[in-house]
């Protein structure tokens, strides 16, 4: 009997997090995650997380291409808005306090920064854009947000970068302290992929992959 194919979608990010989530969160649409160790970061702009996004994913698409590779590509812009600081740092988040800090530097700053506005409400969002380029070359994006609040001091190991300082709304507990499977119920890049797919996970079969362009 001839197996099964599973879809997969490349994954255009240098980031480990965003990788593992990605695979928590896709398998749960019964879609694999590939890695392409040759995929060459892109110089990011500044103005929109869909336009960086989209960025990345014909980025990869075009490494793959050349490399004589035929499949989907998808791509990651997030940050971490901050309320109080009109935003900030938004879709710079990657590289707050300079490129040369280290991610619990990076979080003490940010608090710091919050701190000093003397807001006691604290609230921020997770946003995240997503960008798919099939491999016909059709090309979709999809947004996410997660709101919250930032605490003062960093709490739970798990996550990365801005989790330990992050409770999403309704929660006690921040993203760092929550399992995987709970924070892929609430993260801005599970609503980013719900709104690309059209359906939450927990009601997608496999047809799936012909939202994205046919299976590969
Ligand atoms: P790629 O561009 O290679 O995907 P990056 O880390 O540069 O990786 P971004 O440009 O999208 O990613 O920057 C988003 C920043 O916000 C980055 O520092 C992320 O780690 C952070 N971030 C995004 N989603 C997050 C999440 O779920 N939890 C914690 N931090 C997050």
């Amino acid at each position: 009997m001839a197996e099964a194919r599973v879809p997969a979608l490349f994954i255009a990010t240098k980031n480990a997090g965003k990788l593992v989530e990605f695979g928590e969160l896709l398998a749960a649409y019964g879609v694999a995650t590939r890695r392409y160790e040759r995929y060459a970061d892109v110089a990011e702009g500044e103005r929109s997380y869909a336009e960086n996004a989209g960025l990345k994913a014909r980025a990869l698409r075009t490494q793959l291409v050349a490399d004589g590779i035929v499949g989907d590509v998808l791509a990651d812009d997030s940050g971490l808005e901050i309320e109080a600081l009109a935003g900030r740092p938004g879709v710079v988040s990657a590289r707050y306090g300079g490129p040369d800090v280290s991610w619990s530097q990076r979080r003490a700053l940010l608090v710091a920064e919050l701190d000093a506005t003397g807001d006691a409400a604290r609230r921020a969002a997770f946003v995240c854009a997503l960008h798919l380029v099939a491999a016909d070359g059709r090309e979709r994006t999809a947004w996410g947000r997660c709101e919250g609040r930032l605490v003062s001091i960093e709490r739970g190991n798990g996550g990365f970068s801005y989790d330990a300082i992050f409770v999403p709304e309704g929660e006690l507990v921040t993203f760092a302290e929550m399992s995987g499977v709970q924070k892929n119920e609430t993260s801005h890049r599970a609503q980013a992929l719900r709104a690309l797919f059209g359906t939450a996970a927990s009601e997608s079969r496999q047809n799936r992959v012909s939202s994205f362009g046919g299976g590969t």
